[in-house]
């Protein structure tokens, strides 16, 4: 079944090709890809790392989907480091890859390795994190969530859940990595929409590094030198769960005596949502996969796409924890 998928795929690809005019023979019968010799589309796709449930999920989503769609994959995974996804993507350029995709580290310095790929002729996707490049022609679309939307979200909930009450609420924030765009603008989403009302004092606010062990780190110097924080803003799960154990070391209850609010939705957070260690979780989709390769597939064929493609995503409260952890497909 996958090898009769491939070649009717490279009938459609290579058709496609003929009519944008970048085939050399438009007949589909021979190979004029210069992915490789059966004609599949190559794509260079470089990760951030895995530093997350949600990046393990969305790694998944691509890889399963690049599979069933008869696109061959060069993986690569920078550890949370710009300077090698800058090396996965200038290797991706040498092999004359059909379609680069990636997911920036952090959103600054990219436009001296986009120049380098648009001059090889190789289309550019980003995938999940914005660039902060001015020269958009440098990638061909944008394919993920709205982080800013994301923090607005979860400062929604906030003030409805403190509602007419006086008393100032102590909040710490654990911050996604340095320079990475969630990070930025899940702050920035935040800080704007409580900033109206003094009563929210962000009391402290540090890098967890999207990561459990860097988040349970942070949480217990923020318990150490606050003793009185009300509640946790985490830019992901991971690093709310990694605080959970923080807080329960210092004897504290997670979600009673500190309330917390994180973004994700990975089905642990679901079941510490469950467990009332959580009590509320922003949803960050990272089944990017199956439109990505759609994306793909049709930069290829030379048809034009939208500039930016959003991810639709819900919020989800421990009242509707329990009804949705089952269906929670990450
Ligand atoms: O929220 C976090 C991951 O870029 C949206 O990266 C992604 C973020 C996600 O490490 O868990």
């Amino acid at each position: 079944m996958h090898v009769s998928r491939r070649k009717l795929f490279a009938v459609v690809a290579a058709a496609g090709l003929a009519t944008s005019g970048l085939a050399a023979c438009g007949d589909g019968t021979q190979d004029n890809d210069a992915g490789g010799a059966d004609d599949k589309i190559v794509l260079g796709f470089a990760q951030v790392g895995a530093e997350s449930g949600w990046r393990t999920a969305n790694t998944k989503s691509i890889q399963d989907s690049a599979r069933a769609a008869g696109i061959e994959l060069q993986f690569s995974d920078a550890q949370q480091k710009q300077e090698n996804q800058i090396k996965a993507i200038r290797g991706y350029i040498q092999q004359k890859v059909d379609v680069i995709a990636f997911s920036p580290v952090v959103n600054t310095g990219w436009d001296p390795v986009l120049k380098e790929a648009k001059a090889a002729g190789i289309p550019v996707i980003l995938t999940d994190r914005a660039v902060d490049s001015t020269d958009t022609s440098l990638y061909v679309t944008f394919i993920g969530s709205d982080f800013i939307v994301e923090g607005q979200r979860a400062a929604d909930w906030l003030i409805k859940e403190y509602e007419g009450k006086t008393e100032p609420v102590n909040i710490v924030e654990l911050q996604g990595s340095p320079g990475a765009a969630p990070a930025i603008d899940r702050k920035k989403g935040f800080g704007d929409a409580i900033a109206a009302n003094p009563n929210f004092k962000i009391i402290a606010s540090q890098t967890g590094e999207f990561t459990r062990a860097k988040g349970k780190e942070v949480m217990t110097a923020f318990l150490q030198s606050n003793p009185d924080i009300d509640v946790l803003y985490a830019h992901n799960d991971d690093m709310a769960l990694g605080a959970i154990q923080a807080i329960e070391e210092a004897g504290k209850k997670p979600g009673t005596d500190i309330k917390i609010i994180s973004i994700d939705g990975v089905k642990d957070a679901f079941q510490a949502m469950v467990d009332g260690k959580i009590n509320v979780v922003v949803e960050c989709n990272p089944l990017l996969g199956p439109q990505l390769m759609e994306l793909v597939q049709k930069v290829v064929k030379g048809e034009t796409v939208e500039k930016r493609i959003l991810t639709e995503e819900g919020v989800f409260t421990q009242d509707q924890a329990a009804a949705a952890l089952p269906s929670r497909q990450y």
